[in-house]
């Protein structure tokens, strides 16, 4: 008999197929994510042994509480865990896995898209572009501010913060880091620590965020924070939106004491901040730092195997907590 399965969220159809094949399996229908009451009622009539969401869901201590006994594994396709109250998951015996390493090198590229974009104004072109051009535009117009051999900060210097590292220096870029704590100097790749995120700020041209939301992160880049950067710095956030003080970011790109900012990810999804839409200094996307075809498959499969690994009494192999 196969395990059952309730797969709450929107999968690439590999990975559906997959769970399908591998599983009894109620698989998520419509256009958006199953909530939280719909996984609970889901597995309750399924009487699910396993569930796997994304991000979107919000499993929270009330909707772990609900969850049928039957359900012993629940995996999130995403590496960020902050949709998931842990110490409740922890207190009912739940376990919960996540999907780091596959997402990391995809992750990165995005971020340094989203920087290279920010920089060099892409979403402005494209603008000009889509509106037919026909104008000659003049030598001192509509500039970008040069990326290669500046200096980057990164908050978080975890897989995705390296990562993002390793692409930075190939543009000859000076590379800064605050995480919680120092990297052994191996990891470091000649990128220098500060201990406070603070001090590390008026070095840098751009900052890039790689740090969990929680609430050691919160608004940690605030109107404090932003006054710190050096004058038309660039901000690239495709961690999570709970970092960011929105208002104190929106202040400083209409200032314009920020040249720009890339932002894949905000502070309430997917109902975001329009005011952001109005900037011509942004490029936004919905939260898909992770959206490579191979990657998203990766992600899916990462969870399946981790359900699988639970359910054969293997242990899992990404447990949020040993
Ligand atoms: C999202 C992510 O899951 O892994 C994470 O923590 O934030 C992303 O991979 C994905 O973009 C869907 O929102």
């Amino acid at each position: 008999m196969p395990s059952r399965l309730v797969l709450a969220a929107l999968m690439p159809s590999d990975v559906v197929t997959r769970a399908r094949e591998e599983f009894d399996a109620v698989v998520v229908e419509g256009k958006d994510d199953m909530t939280a009451a719909q996984v609970i009622e889901a597995a309750v009539a399924h009487r699910a042994d396993a569930i796997m969401f994304s991000n979107t869901l919000p499993l929270t201590a009330d909707a772990i509480g609900q969850l049928p006994p039957s359900v012993r594994v629940g995996a999130t396709s995403s590496v960020g865990y902050d949709h998931i109250d842990v110490a409740a998951a922890k207190a009912r015996g739940l376990i919960v896995t996540n999907t780091p390493d596959v997402l990391t090198e995809c992750t990165a590229d995005f971020a340094f898209m989203m920087l290279l974009a920010a920089a060099r104004r892409a979403y402005h072109y494209d603008k000009i572009m889509r509106a037919g051009w026909r104008y000659r535009i003049g030598q001192g117009e509509l500039l970008g501010v040069r990326v290669t051999g500046k200096t980057l900060g990164i908050l978080g210097m975890g897989r995705i913060g390296r990562a993002v590292a390793q692409r930075a220096r190939g543009f000859n870029m000076t590379v800064m880091y605050h995480s919680r704590n120092r990297l052994p100097v191996q990891l470091e790749q000649g990128a220098r620590y500060f201990a406070s995120f603070l001090d590390m700020l008026p070095h840098c041209d751009f900052l890039s965020l790689h740090a969990p939301a929680g609430s050691a992160t919160d608004k940690i880049v605030n109107a404090e924070a932003l006054a710190k950067l050096k004058p038309g710095a660039v901000l690239v956030n495709v961690s999570r939106g709970g970092l960011v003080d929105e208002d104190a970011l929106i202040d400083a790109l209409s200032s314009g004491r920020l040249f720009a900012a890339g932002l894949d990810v905000f502070r309430s999804e997917p109902d975001y901040d329009m005011r952001f839409a109005a900037l011509d200094n942004v490029i936004l996307s919905p939260h898909i730092g992770s959206g490579s075809i191979e990657t998203r498959n990766a992600m899916g499969f990462r969870a399946l195997d981790n359900i699988a690994a639970v359910l054969a009494g293997k242990g899992p192999i990404d447990p949020l907590w040993t």
